[in-house]
């Protein structure tokens, strides 16, 4: 693992959210955010081995899947403040965020939408013989969905190069995973004859360690994988849940172990990375989001008369 690499990627997602979360709260963003605090261990660990010509598709909890990727800070905050400088020139905002100049599909925000999508991608690439894999994030809120088994099966027979990514937080909104999902995780994959493994989604670690192997195994022609990335949800559905669903026990469990936390402590621990070494990463970052809000709060909103303008294929993005 790249440490600094890696660190930089998980302190850019959290200070970009905890600053879309200020921003939210000063009524700045329309629509709604769903922060992924506590998922950033998942994020950097599987996309830090991609290639700009690989592809991901986000989920509605997406930014730190996108950032990544290469998704631009700045851009990506006028996105979601849904300014004309924004990586979709402000008309998707956050829960369609991406760039496909950097490989980044746009987000579904249907739940599980990205599957089949990803799917297809993962068939362009197989046709093309370019080495290139895609990844699939989705909640385990998509393990239900029919697409999901439509997508994962004609991967399998047709031995496509795609990761499918479940980020298992525990819950689809209010619904806990129990009260709606049947059966073993990895059982989901092996139904369909792929490999299915469980693994520690607060650990880049492991998230790293796994991701390499299925991301190989996928460049080899061997076919696709599933991980099911274990990270109970440490925060609201969306920004402004109040939880009350929730047992506070099993909150309190879920915020304990944070993801950042723990790889600096083993990096300290390990002399990877000195003191004084996180410390400049940490203001590097500080100064990319605060770059971030003022790019994005200076932009402007899009022009109405562009409405009708970009919406087909043959007209790029922004
Ligand atoms: C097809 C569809 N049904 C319902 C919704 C409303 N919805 C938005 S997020 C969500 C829960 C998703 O849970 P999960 O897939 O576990 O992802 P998480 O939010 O936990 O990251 C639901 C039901 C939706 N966006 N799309
Ligand atoms: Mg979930």
């Amino acid at each position: 693992v790249n440490a600094s690499r890696v660190l930089k990627s998980m302190l850019l997602i959290r200070h970009l959210e905890e600053a879309m979360i200020e921003l939210y709260r000063r009524n700045q963003i329309p629509g709604f955010i769903h922060p992924a605090i506590g998922e950033e261990a998942v994020h950097a660990g599987v996309i830090d081995q991609l290639t700009l010509a690989d592809h991901v598709i986000a989920t509605h909890r997406g930014h730190g899947q996108a950032l990544v990727k290469g998704v631009d800070p700045a851009r990506m905050m006028a996105e979601v403040l849904g300014k004309r400088d924004g990586v979709l020139g402000g008309r998707g905002g956050s829960l369609h965020i991406g760039d496909w100049t950097v490989g980044c599909l746009p987000a579904s925000p249907l739940v599980g939408g990205g599957l089949g999508v990803m799917s297809g991608l993962g068939l362009a690439h197989h046709l093309a013989e370019d080495g290139g894999v895609g990844v699939c994030f989705f909640g385990d809120g998509a393990l239900n969905r029919g697409a999901f088994h439509e997508a994962v099966n004609l991967a399998s027979v047709w031995k496509l190069p795609v990761i499918y990514a479940c980020i298992e937080n525990g819950w689809a909104i209010s619904v806990a995973r129990a009260k709606a999902t049947a059966g073993e995780l990895s059982a989901r994959a092996h139904a369909y004859g792929i490999p299915g493994t469980v693994i520690d989604g607060k650990d880049v670690f492991a998230c790293h360690q796994a991701a390499g192997e299925t991301i190989a195994r996928a460049r080899r022609g061997d076919g696709p994988s599933m991980l099911f990335f274990d990270c109970p949800r440490g925060y609201g559905h969306e920004e402004g849940d109040n939880q009350e669903y929730r047992d506070k026990a099993e909150y309190e469990a879920a915020v304990q172990r944070d993801p950042i936390k723990l790889a600096v402590d083993r990096w300290v621990d390990s002399r990877v990375l000195s003191a004084e070494e996180i410390k400049a990463l940490r203001d590097e970052v500080a100064a990319v989001v605060s770059d971030a809000v003022e790019f994005g709060l200076a932009s402007n909103p899009p022009e109405s008369t562009d409405a009708f303008t970009k919406i087909r294929p043959s007209e790029t993005i922004a």
